[in-house]
């Protein structure tokens, strides 16, 4: 099964982000990713058993924070949109790392690259002018999730396995 960790968006949020990644598709030739695939990923294992995933990340502790999406970038080199936050929220990168360390101790290869927090809203993005401002909103993060990635050639769909709750 290929894997992943990540934390979702409360549906308004996600509908917002969606309507926004619409509005920018329709000028730039490109793929918005539907509502109800909008993540922001924590860690990527690729093929992976559920199992030790899940136990794994059943040893992380992590708080309950708000994740601010703030900005929208373009990145050239992966022909994506994305939106995060301008500065990393410390819990996240807690919980990010914590999550990390968990699978690399239990034996799973995580890619070395640093953890750039984003959410991507458009991919196949070939050329990319000024993009409109982002709505306002907020994402309070209550838990992370192990989701499963199926991948079509009409894109991915992602299927939640398990759910980690985090603490205030
Ligand atoms: P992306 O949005 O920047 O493409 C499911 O594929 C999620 O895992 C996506 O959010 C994707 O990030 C992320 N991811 C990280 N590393 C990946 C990899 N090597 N292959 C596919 N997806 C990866």
């Amino acid at each position: 099964m290929r894997l992943f960790f990540a934390v979702w968006p409360p549906p308004a949020t996600a509908h917002a982000l969606g309507k926004w990644a619409r509005e920018v598709q329709a000028a730039a030739g490109s793929r918005a990713t539907p509502e109800a695939a909008i993540h922001l990923t924590l860690a990527f294992l690729g093929e992976a058993d559920p199992g030790r995933a899940a136990s794994a990340a059943r040893h992380v502790a992590g708080r309950a924070h708000a994740l601010p999406v703030e900005q929208a970038q373009y990145w050239k080199h992966r022909r994506i949109v994305w939106a995060g936050p301008r500065e990393m929220p410390a819990a996240l990168a807690t919980l990010a790392g914590a999550l990390r360390r968990e699978l690399e101790d239990c034996g799973f290869a995580l890619e070395k690259r640093e953890f750039l927090a984003h959410v991507t809203l458009l991919r196949n993005v070939r050329e990319c002018g000024a993009l409109p401002a982002l709505p306002q909103l907020g994402w309070p993060v209550g838990e992370f999730l192990l989701v499963r990635s199926r991948t079509s050639p009409q894109g991915s769909r992602y299927e939640p396995i398990e759910r980690f709750a985090l603490f205030a």
